[in-house]
């Protein structure tokens, strides 16, 4: 907000100098309007809390509805249950009461981010260096990694190929990778996104990785060999473009599309509560100004029904669904949408262990797993149950790192170990499905 005033500041001053020549004026004006004010958090902290008992989730609850509280786990306020980490933002001018009401009542809680802003900034140098070219280590913009996109398939056409499958609500391209050797056959194939939400960013730079690794240990890695002669990855490296670009222009802290809603003033829509599975029936919101608003209809985000179009498309083919997010060091299937068991639940489940296993085998990182609805919240709308519905029968969210120490601003110095373990979860997945393609 300061800078915000700042720049009104600058621009009152203008107006007093009346011999001001009235062009230079409205250039000044022009630049002013025409770069986005980066939305700060100076002195904003964040705070988790673990109620242990109902009144404690009563206080929480109070606590949300006193002080405007930015959840950022659960994802909004009627999912705050007995026992779970309920990881909340709160402004500057709210700190202090924040620290009173906790005090006062007496409940266990942690400072996790102590000031939001300039945790951002420890991340934001990259905004300059990521112009030049990508980085696997680093946190790209939209721009670098589209030109990483066109860059990485020209260079490995052997095994890569790539199209457009829709356009956002603010017109930027959706592209997605094909990752598989050239057969002249139609193959099996896999589909994975990432980027659904925003300001989860270690998502897209796990899809980077994914391709990256692919291509290179192609020939080397027996499994990887495997997967590619038999199978076609499609791998969407953002789906939520525009909420991305906004994350990295002006709110770093944005999940939702950026959709305008009518009626409203407030925009986006959560794009994992806008699929057709249970729509808007539990965890989500019908206020357009929730973080998880639903939207005004199925599918209405041309983002979720370029995807979908397209899975739909593939649907004979696709046999695995993975879609990736953070934070909470989880791998779910479905369902959210409802406390029923899948069919091949036992199936899923095991398949779910052995994942984490294989990822916890590298670094020792501890994942949980489980149908969503109780391993993490229930919710409808999202994109896992949607494709499970549609007949693609093993359907993973991943949650990748942290558990709420950075939260959405994980360090780029765990890019690289996050990503590396990811695979192993992938890959062991990936392996089973080719094993057993139905
Ligand atoms: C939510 C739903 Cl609705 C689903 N079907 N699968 C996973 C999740 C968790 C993610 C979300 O959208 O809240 C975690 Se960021
Ligand atoms: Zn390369
Ligand atoms: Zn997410
Ligand atoms: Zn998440």
């Amino acid at each position: 907000m300061g800078q915000l005033h700042q720049i009104k500041g600058s621009v009152r001053s203008v107006f007093k100098v009346r011999t001001m020549k009235i062009l230079c004026l409205l250039g000044l004006v022009s630049a002013v309007l025409a770069s986005p004010v980066s939305q700060r958090f100076d002195g904003e902290k964040v705070f988790r809390l673990k109620p242990t008992t109902d009144q404690a989730v009563w206080f929480v609850k109070g606590l949300a509805s006193t002080i405007k509280v930015d959840l950022w786990r659960p994802d909004s306020i009627d999912q705050v249950v007995v026992n779970s980490d309920v990881d909340f933002c709160v402004g500057a001018q709210d700190v202090q009461k924040t620290q009173d009401l906790l005090e006062m009542s007496g409940l266990e809680y942690e400072v996790l981010i102590e000031d939001l802003q300039t945790m951002i900034e420890q991340q934001i140098d990259n905004k300059e260096r990521s112009v030049t070219s990508h980085s696997y280590v680093k946190y790209n913009d939209m721009e670098t990694i589209n030109a990483w996109i066109a860059r990485t398939v020209a260079r490995h056409s052997n095994l890569l190929s790539h199209s457009e499958i829709g356009t956002s609500y603010e017109g930027r391209p959706i592209y997605v990778i094909k990752i598989g050797k050239k057969t002249g056959q139609s193959k099996p194939a896999i589909f994975m996104d990432c980027g659904i939400h925003a300001r989860e960013w270690i998502s897209p730079a796990f899809c980077q990785w994914f391709v990256k690794e692919a291509v290179s240990t192609y020939g080397s890695d027996p499994i990887i060999t495997n997967l590619l002669d038999t199978m076609d990855f499609f791998v969407v490296p953002v789906i939520n473009v525009d909420g991305y670009s906004f994350t990295w222009s002006t709110n770093r802290m944005w999940r939702k599309t950026r959709s305008k809603i009518r009626g409203s003033k407030c925009r986006g829509v959560d794009p994992n509560r806008n699929w057709d599975a249970g729509w808007c029936t539990i965890g989500a919101s019908s206020n357009p100004c929730s973080e998880t608003y639903c939207g005004p209809r199925v599918e209405s985000e041309k983002e979720v029904q370029a995807v979908a179009n397209f899975i739909r498309h593939h649907k004979g083919s696709i046999k695995a669904y993975l879609t990736m997010h953070s934070y909470s060091q989880m791998c779910l299937f479905p369902y959210s949408y409802t406390y029923d068991l899948v069919p091949n639940h036992a199936e899923l489940n095991n398949l779910a262990k052995g994942a984490i296993r294989s990822l916890a085998s590298l670094y020792g990182t501890q994942y949980t797993y489980g149908p969503g609805a109780t391993t993490i919240y229930p919710a409808a709308g999202g994109s896992d149950d949607w494709a499970y519905d549609q007949g693609i029968k093993y359907s993973f969210t991943f949650e990748l790192r942290d558990t709420g120490r950075y939260g959405f601003l994980l360090p780029e110095s765990q890019i690289k170990p996050t990503c590396e373990e990811t695979m192993l979860a992938i890959k062991y997945v990936a392996d089973y499905v080719v094993n057993n393609l139905y």
